[in-house]
């Protein structure tokens, strides 16, 4: 059996792609056109083998995160910097079976991931709904799986599953909240030990630095699971399968 490998060499799906045309590429903002598309995007070619499409950072506090609904589905800040990629361009991102990482650090030198496997978002009419088959590794502990199913809440639409708490509100960011979270990437930006501050609203993740750490930095990013070039067909049909 012949596999034929065809990237449109003017339109990159992603940063593997990106890797697949140039693999001496380094580490930097690429445009990218997932679901046609063109998006800019900063592309990990470092961690791990490189090859990550990086669809949220934090690194400095230089940007708003407390955004309407709109703006997390079309994405905000800039790809050399702290920014959203958008929901509807990491719908697209993850018609592939991918692998999702979070990397992060801390104020004094320490960094850690956070690695899950089968990562993928449904659409908006499914409320861009956080999907992933498991945690599968990394020191900073999971703090993302009692997220798992949930769909995205922003300031001006509650979608949580807290009956008598707007997450979203509450916590001041625009994520895939639950009851309500253990991790807050899309929080405040608040340099490091948050005493004092309303419990909970940094950048946290809580199985690393707990509820009143705001971490340094910390960047989602997802990329291609090595194995067959499955997507969400294939996905469909497994869970057709299991039923
Ligand atoms: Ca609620």
């Amino acid at each position: 059996m012949t596999i034929t490998l065809t990237i449109n060499s003017s339109q990159p799906r992603d940063c593997h792609d990106v890797y697949l045309l140039d693999n001496n590429r380094p580490s930097g903002v690429h445009t990218i056109y997932p679901g046609g598309t063109a998006v800019r995007v900063y592309c990990d070619m470092d961690t791990d083998g490189g090859k990550w499409t990086v669809f949220q950072r934090r690194m400095d506090g230089t940007e708003l995160f407390v955004r309407r609904w709109e703006e997390y589905k079309r994405g905000f800040g800039t790809a050399d910097g702290e920014y959203w990629l958008g929901l509807e361009s990491l719908y697209h991102l993850t018609e592939k079976r991918s692998d999702l990482r979070v990397d992060m650090e801390d104020f004094d030198g320490n960094s850690a991931y956070a690695q899950y496997s089968n990562f993928y978002i449904g659409s908006e009419d499914q409320g861009y709904a956080l999907h992933f088959d498991q945690f599968t590794g990394g020191g900073a502990g999971d703090s993302l799986s009692i997220h798992n199913g949930q769909r995205f809440s922003t300031l001006d639409r509650e979608q949580d599953i807290h009956s008598s708490v707007h997450c979203a509100r509450l916590f001041l960011g625009g994520y895939w909240y639950s009851y309500c979270h253990a991790s807050n990437p899309n929080g405040v930006y608040l340099w490091g030990d948050s005493t004092g501050s309303p419990s909970s609203v940094g950048v946290v993740w809580q199985h690393w630095k707990g509820n009143m750490y705001s971490l340094k930095s910390i960047s989602m990013k997802v990329r291609p699971q090595p194995r067959r070039g499955a997507g969400r067909t294939d996905r469909q049909i497994d869970s057709l399968s299991e039923a």
